[in-house]
């Protein structure tokens, strides 16, 4: 039987583990050797409330990828969670692949990209070789800053001279590269649930920018968010578990 995809691993995860939260595990330390500890610490205290855990520049820049971060990533998945790495990769095809073959090698099983880059010489061997191995490619849609507005908001003469949005292009590019999620924020519901109506049931939609940043999490779920990515309202909390739980509640399953 063929091994499940990222998409469909993710999903079991959030019903077995009934959240759709994916952690944002942007730990900042007081010192630099404290923080592969406190990332451990945390997930060990959240893993059962969470679908997955997202690692950022936080822990990638300062940590050792196949030592540190490997711990972290088998931690996850002793606990039945999903990882992905972040670093909006945005390079040429040749760096693109040396990078996200690193990050494969190590167990990650999504990486975050920015479709900007297009798909010649720029993501397709990403793409390509991240459905070979059945792990999972998520792209940005509509970023959940204010500013996003600035380049993912403005609107374009794509090819044949049509007028959209940059936000519209990249959709259509994620639907034709057939990745497995794209990342919209939960800042601008109106552009969120346009984005979701025309992905349902394609594409996963992750959902940045509630909490810390001001958004809703019902209100992202009821627009159409699978999952919400969150960070700071959690780390920061004396109380991530009760953050947590209130998320959970008020975002429901998945179907
Ligand atoms: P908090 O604002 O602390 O909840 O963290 C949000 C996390 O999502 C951070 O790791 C950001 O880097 C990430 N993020 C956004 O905040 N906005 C986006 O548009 C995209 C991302 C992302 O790609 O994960």
């Amino acid at each position: 039987m063929k091994e499940k995809g990222f998409a469909d691993r993710i999903k079991l995860s959030s019903k077995s583990h009934s959240s759709r939260i994916v952690l944002a595990l942007d730990i900042i330390a007081q010192k630099r050797y404290q923080l592969l500890d406190q990332a451990l610490s945390m997930l060990n205290t959240v893993s059962q409330y969470i679908a997955a855990v997202k690692i950022n520049y936080h822990l990638l820049l300062p940590l050792s990828l196949f030592t540190d971060i490997k711990k972290i990533i088998n931690l996850s998945h002793d606990h039945g969670l999903q990882t992905i790495a972040d670093l909006k990769l945005n390079d040429i095809a040749s760096t693109n692949l040396i990078a996200s073959n690193y990050l494969w090698d190590v167990g990650f099983d999504a990486i975050i990209a920015n479709p900007l880059v297009g798909y010649e010489e720029g993501l397709e061997p990403v793409v390509k070789k991240a459905h070979e191995m059945n792990r999972g490619l998520i792209l940005l849609a509509y970023m959940s800053h204010k500013s996003a507005r600035e380049g993912y908001g403005l609107t374009i003469l794509s090819e044949g001279l049509r007028q959209e949005k940059v936000y519209e292009f990249f959709i259509r590019r994620a639907m034709e590269w057939r990745v497995d999620g794209v990342i919209v924020g939960a800042n601008d519901l109106d552009i969120l649930s346009s984005i979701a109506s025309k992905v349902k049931g394609l594409i996963l939609v992750f959902s940045p920018g509630v909490g810390a940043q001001g958004g809703d999490p019902s209100k992202a779920i009821m627009a159409g968010a699978d999952f919400l990515i969150v960070g700071r309202s959690i780390l920061d909390s004396k109380d991530p578990l009760s953050i947590i739980n209130g998320i959970n509640r008020v975002t429901g399953l998945m179907e």
